[in-house]
């Protein structure tokens, strides 16, 4: 019974914990409708290792939940946002 219960436990802490480790929140200049971001959240999840999407268009700002591990820099997310025809200002927060 005591097995069950540790199953149970790590069954749910695994999974939460790791979207909690693994965010990152970025700043994004230039989304005037919410067609932009649409738009945006379509060219983020290409990224390797990018599981989710949420983009808030008025406050400038996209969240990417990452497998964790995933190392996304300056470089690639700025692309990436250049690509869709935005201005890409920077990450935010970073997973731990
Ligand atoms: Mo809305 Mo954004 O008409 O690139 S899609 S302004």
């Amino acid at each position: 019974m005591k097995k069950l219960i540790f199953i149970f436990l790590l069954a749910l802490g695994g999974p939460l914990s790791a979207v909690a480790d693994s965010s990152y929140v970025i700043k994004i200049d230039g989304m005037t409708c919410k067609f932009c971001a649409h738009n945006v959240k379509k060219h983020l999840k290409k990224l390797d290792g990018v599981e989710e999407v949420k983009v808030d268009q008025d406050k400038g700002l996209a969240s990417l939940t990452v497998i964790p591990g995933t190392q996304l820099t300056d470089a690639k997310l700025k692309a990436v946002i250049a690509k869709a025809g935005y201005n890409y200002r920077g990450i935010q927060t970073r997973p731990e």
